[in-house]
């Protein structure tokens, strides 16, 4: 008998009044500055030296008194600068790709586990899921956080979870075909790629797929009518970051007007990324976000470089927490490529590394929903060789090289001293080809 569908995983959070929320964040903020100004030395010397004692912090309206945290912040006090428990309280911890410096490290009690699990439940509710579903999980695991977040979120709801991780499609698909799975969970650029690769195997008969949650990566909405066409689903919006938890910070629910944001657990601002004032509601602006309720790792006013638009204007599904727009763009030069976060930076720092010049250009691309990362290097008159052997040689170990840096796969490719355009003001180092952002 399949089990009639749940509109919400936590109805009575889900809806509460916005007056409700308020309060449960007022409460839960004050508290949680207390917890951290007492826990986190890092975080009491910003405090001190902004002239913000914790009980000046009481509500909401005093949100705007405490200093922000960056991703500057997260290196300096990395690894575990910012842990507001002993680390014998913690059972995991999850990371970013990229090297010291941009790694990003997450820690988690227990606690933060169940909590960040419910949220990702909730997604799958919005998304339709039940206990009946087969959930497939092709996010990566491991230290990403895709897989293991929606993985546990499945769990908890009670649904057959199958931990795919990414990569190999045939076994993808035989799986999928075999076990009937209902629920497909990856990366935009990969669900595309299923969706092609089941065209191709003639597929598309055999597979029940209904539905897809999909983020960690900008997507446009021709994309999401591609793949909702190609596979026959609907196809749903997910958001999150490492330093906040992961997927499910926020999730698109059936309206698909933006994502609800967890605001029992992380209270959310737009700031202008320029001056750091707080932007009134509808105005696009840096997205930050404070932490009520996490334990191990809780940041507050953490800056995410993401630039959105907030709105409050009730929703037909029901729910009434605060609704963030798809990523407009970024305030920062961070690329996600292929579902991995680059920064132009790490690359440069692989160019010097091995003896190039800070001379480059970085291409990224989508054909035909799969990004491709091109890296136009610059020689110095002494490397340059009419050897092609050389000259491949030379490029296959930059490749390799910034595999290990990236995680993902760079084409290099070496040009001739003083062939990459100069600029007067600012180099362009980057050119995305792909117009994600709308
Ligand atoms: O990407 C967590 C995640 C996993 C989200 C699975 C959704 C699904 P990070 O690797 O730390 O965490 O990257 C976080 O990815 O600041 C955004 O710039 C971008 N991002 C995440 N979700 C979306 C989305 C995970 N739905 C960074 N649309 C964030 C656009 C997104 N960009």
């Amino acid at each position: 008998m399949s089990t009639e569908a749940k509109r919400y995983f936590q109805e009575a959070v889900e809806t509460a009044s916005r007056d409700e929320i308020a309060a449960i964040q007022s409460k839960k903020l004050a508290a949680a500055v207390k917890r951290v100004y007492e826990n986190v030395s890092y975080y009491r010397k910003k405090m001190d030296d902004a002239g913000v004692a914790p009980a000046d912090v009481r509500s909401l309206a005093d949100l705007h008194k405490l200093p922000f945290l960056t991703k500057d912040d997260l290196r300096e006090a990395y690894p575990y600068g910012l842990l507001a428990v002993p680390l014998s309280d913690c059972v995991r911890i999850q990371s970013t790709s990229g090297t010291t410096g941009r790694r990003v490290i997450a820690f988690y009690t227990q606690n933060d586990l169940r909590l960040w699990e419910e949220c990702c439940a909730r997604a799958l509710v919005a998304a339709g899921t039940t206990r009946d579903d087969v959930v497939h999980v092709a996010y990566g695991y491991g230290l990403f956080t895709g897989g293991s977040g929606l993985h546990g979120g499945s769990h908890l709801l009670g649904s057959l979870t199958l931990p795919m991780s990414s990569g190999n499609t045939d076994r993808q698909l035989q799986f999928m075909v075999d076990l009937g799975s209902t629920v497909l969970c990856c990366t935009p650029s990969y669900a595309a790629y299923l969706a092609e690769s089941i065209r191709e195997r003639g597929l598309r008969d055999r597979i029940k797929l209904k539905a897809g949650i999909f983020g960690a990566e900008a997507w446009t909405e021709e994309m999401r009518r591609d793949i909702e066409q190609s596979l026959g689903i609907k196809a749903y919006d997910i958001y999150g970051l490492t330093e906040i938890s992961g997927p499910g910070v926020a999730f698109e629910c059936a309206e698909q007007q933006g994502m609800h944001i967890n605001e029992d657990h992380f209270i959310a601002e737009i700031i202008d990324p320029e001056t750091g004032e707080v932007l009134p509601e509808g105005q696009r602006g840096e997205l930050v976000f404070t932490c009520i309720d996490k334990e191990a790792f809780p940041l507050l006013r953490y800056r995410t470089r993401d630039l959105c638009i907030l709105s409050r204007r009730p929703c037909s599904c029901g729910r009434t927490h605060v609704r963030m727009s798809k990523p407009l763009g970024r305030s920062d030069d961070m690329l996600i490529v292929k579902g991995v976060n680059v920064f132009p930076s790490q690359i440069e720092t692989v160019l010097i590394a091995n003896g190039y010049p800070a001379q480059y250009q970085i291409v990224v691309d989508r054909q035909k929903n799969t990004d491709s990362l091109d890296i136009l290097v610059e020689m110095t008159p002494e490397m340059f060789s009419d050897d092609l052997t050389t000259m491949k040689r030379r490029e296959g170990k930059l490749v390799e090289a910034l595999k290990a840096m990236l995680g993902i796969r760079a084409d290099v490719h070496l040009v001739a001293p003083k062939s990459i355009e100069r600029s007067e003001g600012k180099a362009k180092r980057v050119v995305d080809k792909r117009n994600l952002y709308q």
